[in-house]
């Protein structure tokens, strides 16, 4: 029989543990599509997060490390300055990413550490059941905010892609979305453009990925996309906000 379908050879076996409709295993097969497509499996390092993701060194069949809740960019920084042939990545939620790890993202930026962050934004803090992020959009509820986020006392969702690209060390900053099979492929694109310009030695890259939580936003996977289009894309416009030559 012909093949029609297969894993990506750097995911491993282990069943994901994620939730059905959750994007996450669509961006762990991604990142693993490029990797081995650059043929650089033996020299990725990933780092994950804390957040449903902190499993993800299970999955990849490349070497990981475990960063405490936020790190990962310093973590990060350390392998790559220490094997700067290899490629190092970190894998990071909003939560992560945009609230106890604010200040190692932008710094890392900053420096431009020759590192790529895999930043998922689904607008919730997952793991721990569906709190307020600071990615929240005004108005969506959580089990933090059952009314909606008021801007007057929780302020306003923080758009990291465009305020990390405004530092001198970010080479490549793009926003992509996840919620249909066109957008998936131009995920993709993106991810190996950080990637490449990580190894090409310009600086500092990122990809953030509009991504569901359909369990913690209450709504079925296919709503969940919809909701994703119609009130993130909005908010986070999609598109390339860095790119050194
Ligand atoms: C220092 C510290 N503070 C808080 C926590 C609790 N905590 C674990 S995961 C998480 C948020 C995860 O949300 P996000 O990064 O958006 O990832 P997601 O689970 O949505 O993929 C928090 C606050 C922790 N583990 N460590």
């Amino acid at each position: 029989m012909a093949v029609v379908f297969k894993k990506p050879a750097l995911i491993r076996d282990a069943p994901f543990h994620y939730c059905p409709g959750c994007t996450h295993g669509i961006v762990h097969r991604l990142i693993a599509e490029v990797i081995e497509e650059m043929g650089l499996g033996e020299r990725a390092i990933g780092v994950c997060p804390v957040g449903c993701a902190v499993f993800a060194y299970k999955y990849f069949d490349i070497d990981m490390y475990e960063a405490a809740h936020g790190r990962a960019p310093a973590v990060a920084t350390g392998a790559k300055r220490v094997h700067p042939n290899n490629l190092v990545f970190t894998y990071q939620g909003d939560g992560d990413l945009a609230s106890i790890g604010t200040a190692e993202i932008v710094h890392a930026a900053a420096r431009g550490e020759k590192i790529t962050a895999i930043f998922i934004n689904n607008a919730i803090y997952g793991m721990t059941g569906g709190q307020m992020a600071p990615t929240t959009l005004v108005g969506q509820k959580t089990t933090t905010s059952p009314y909606g986020r008021d801007a007057s006392h929780c302020g306003y969702p923080v758009r990291m892609s465009e305020m990390l690209a405004t530092l001198e060390g970010a080479a490549y900053i793009e926003r992509v979305s996840l919620h249909d099979v066109p957008h998936i492929n131009k995920a993709k694109k993106a991810i190996r453009k950080a990637f490449e310009t990580q190894m090409a030695g310009k600086g500092f890259s990122l990809v953030e990925l509009l991504s569901t939580c359909p369990t913690n936003w209450g709504l079925s996977p296919v709503e969940a996309l919809q909701w994703l289009k119609d009130n993130m894309i909005p908010y986070y416009p999609l598109g390339v906000y860095k790119e050194v030559q």
